[in-house]
Parts: C-alpha cells; sequence; structure tokens
C-alpha cells in the first residue's frame, strides 16, 4: 500500500525531472515570489535557484516587489548570503522562463505583470484561476510551506543540501507552521526532522534573536494600544508602518491573548492597506474569511490559521484608517456572526 506521503514523494520526484528538462537550456531563467517576501518564500526561490544550477548549469534571477523589513529575514538574507534583485529593475523581456514559487499570477501579492506568461507555478496556497494556464503548476494548499515542497525536489533529485541552503529551508518550516504547530502536514514535518541536524545553529539562533531598533518596540506599543476586542476576536490598527510584515508580526504576538481565537491587524505601509489574520481553529479558515473581508477592497488569501491581505488604493490619511477599520472590523464581525458593539480594550490605560 502506498501512503499518501509516499504519493507526495513520486510526484515531487516525476514533476521536478519535469521542469528540469523543460528548463534546460533555456539560457535566462526568472524565478518571482511575493512581495516583501516572507522566509518561505525565499527559501522556496533559493531552492529551486539551486536545483536549477545544479542540473542544468543556468543561474536563474531572484525578483520580488516590495522590501525585507522583518529583522529576523534582513538577518537571514544576509547571514545566508541570499542574492535577489528588485522586480522593477528588470528588463522582464529578456527572460525566457518564468517560474514563480509561493504565489502565483493574478493573486494581487507579488509585482510580476498580469499580462505577461508564468511558466512554472510552485505553491502551497489555494490554486487561483489564472494558474490553469501555466505550463507546469504544483500547488499543493495542504502543505504548511513552500519549502517543503522544494525539499522534496531536491531530495527526489540527489542533490546535496549543504549547510546554507539546509539552514534557510528549516527556518522557512519552522517560521511558516510556528515549529510544526500550525497548517503543517507529515511531509513538512519530514522535510523539518531532516534538514535540522543539517543547519547551522549559531546562524538559526541569530536569526530567531536580532537585535531590533527602538521603532520596532513602539509598533507593539501601538498595537498593544489600539487592540479591541470583541468576543473571541480581535482587531488592531498600527496606523502607519514602515514595512509590511510587521502586522503579521503582532499579529502573532496578539494571538496570545486569553481567550482570543481569531486576530485581524491592519497598517498602512505607502499606499496599501496591509492585513494579517490568524486563527487557532483550522474550521475558521482564514484564507476565506480573509477573501470576505477585502472583497471589494481589495485582495487576500492564507491557509487554515494564517491570512494576509492587501486594501488599495488608500488615502494615506489616519483618519481614514480609522473609517477603514471599522469597515473591516465590521465585516469580520458579520462573517464570524458576532455582533458590532461597543469593544472592550486590551489594555485600559
Ligand atoms: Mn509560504
Amino acid at each position: 500500500m502506498t501512503s499518501k506521503n509516499d504519493c507526495n514523494k513520486s510526484h515531487s520526484e516525476e514533476f521536478s525531472t519535469e521542469i528540469i528538462e523543460g528548463l534546460r537550456g533555456k539560457g535566462s531563467i526568472l524565478i518571482v515570489t511575493h512581495d516583501h517576501p516572507d522566509p518561505d518564500a525565499l527559501a522556496a526561490a533559493v531552492a529551486l535557484q539551486h536545483l536549477i544550477l545544479v542540473k542544468t548549469g543556468q543561474e536563474a534571477t531572484i525578483a520580488f516587489g516590495g522590501v525585507i523589513g522583518r529583522r529576523e529575514n534582513l538577518v537571514m538574507v544576509n547571514e545566508l548570503e541570499i542574492k535577489s534583485t528588485s522586480i522593477d529593475d528588470l528588463d522582464l523581456d529578456t527572460f525566457n522562463a518564468v517560474c514563480m514559487v509561493d504565489t502565483q499570477p493574478g493573486t494581487g501579492n507579488n509585482s510580476y505583470p498580469m499580462d505577461r506568461r508564468v511558466d512554472l507555478v510552485i505553491d502551497h496556497h489555494l490554486q487561483k484561476e489564472h494558474t490553469h494556464s501555466c505550463r507546469w503548476v504544483d500547488v499543493r494548499p495542504e502543505y504548511g510551506a513552500s519549502a517543503s515542497i522544494l525539499f522534496e525536489y531536491l531530495q527526489s533529485q540527489d542533490v546535496k543540501i549543504a549547510t546554507k541552503l539546509a539552514t534557510i529551508l528549516f527556518y522557512a518550516i519552522k517560521s511558516e507552521t510556528e515549529d510544526l504547530g500550525r497548517d503543517w502536514t507529515k511531509s513538512d514535518r519530514d522535510a523539518y526532522l531532516k534538514l535540522m541536524p543539517l543547519c547551522n545553529n549559531r546562524i538559526l539562533h541569530e536569526i530567531t534573536h536580532p537585535k531590533s531598533s527602538r521603532i520596532y518596540f513602539r509598533y507593539f506599543e501601538i498595537g498593544l494600544k489600539n487592540a479591541k476586542i470583541y468576543g473571541n476576536a480581535l482587531f488592531f490598527n498600527l496606523y502607519m508602518i514602515d514595512h509590511p510584515e510587521i502586522v503579521a508580526e503582532i499579529a502573532d504576538f496578539l494571538m496570545r491573548v486569553e481567550g482570543i481565537e481569531i486576530v485581524l491587524g491592519l497598517g498602512c505601509y505607502r499606499e496599501e492597506g496591509v492585513l494579517s489574520m490568524r486563527t487557532s481553529h483550522q474550521e475558521t479558515h482564514a484564507g476565506i474569511l480573509m477573501q470576505k473581508v477585502v472583497e471589494g477592497l481589495g485582495t487576500g488569501g492564507g491557509h487554515s490559521m494564517t491570512a494576509g491581505g492587501q486594501v488599495r488604493p488608500l488615502p494615506a490619511a489616519n483618519k481614514s484608517l480609522g473609517a477603514l477599520e471599522y469597515e473591516l472590523t465590521g465585516r469580520l464581525l458579520a462573517a464570524l456572526g458576532l455582533e458590532h458593539t461597543e469593544p472592550e480594550i486590551l489594555v485600559a490605560s
């Protein structure tokens, strides 16, 4: 009898062989991931780049839009020497093959133009309509991390995983699943356990315990002060932020409040509203809930217990952010069947 896990593994072997043969001799290859990439997005891109290099001898370019602002991720990029380019600096006409990892065409969270062809998609979010038209598609929404899919490719192709790549992949799975605590499957666990002994522990510790600027702590203060509780749901507003990932970070932090089972946070980065959602139960599918919350205002999606969203365009004034907060809170509570009553304040001043 073959288990689901074995099926996944043989799929990984067949699929990775097919893409290696398809990409062989293409020349210039682009790997795109989502804007403001997280460790999983970067790890999947780096692992695919490595696979292409080892198997076809071609050096693919990794690109994305936006910034890397989260301290852990900056330490990871520096210590593990992850090389990437801003997508705005590239002439997209010069690429003969385009790969997308940890995102899909038309999701609204990547900067690759919608009218351009994408050849390969590897992702662990729900499959999007536009993705059907791509030549090679490996979308596994049940997986906790895109990094786990890429790990299977590398293993099945007998590609040696050296310390740096192992540390990148391990940290991706670790952070994306909160150490196998949310949205994970046996495949993620297998990858996590096989990668752990290959990692550089000094670098891992530096990534997970980064020194941070004082403004970083100010966001915690703002988040705590603006956290409003409606039954088991908590909404917070960070107003203007200097990097988008801080919303997800504060959402993770506020999930620890007793009695809270769902958190939705808002921040304003440049002309965009940045949303992050966390839930304690897989049944409250965060990705689907997020789509309901942003419907007609922007784009959103995610997994069972984590989701992200973008509201655009957005006027940059704090006053209209308050109005947006009210609208989003109302939509969240309606979707949860809760009343939009006066909230409790988390930390009374
Ligand atoms: Mn991911």
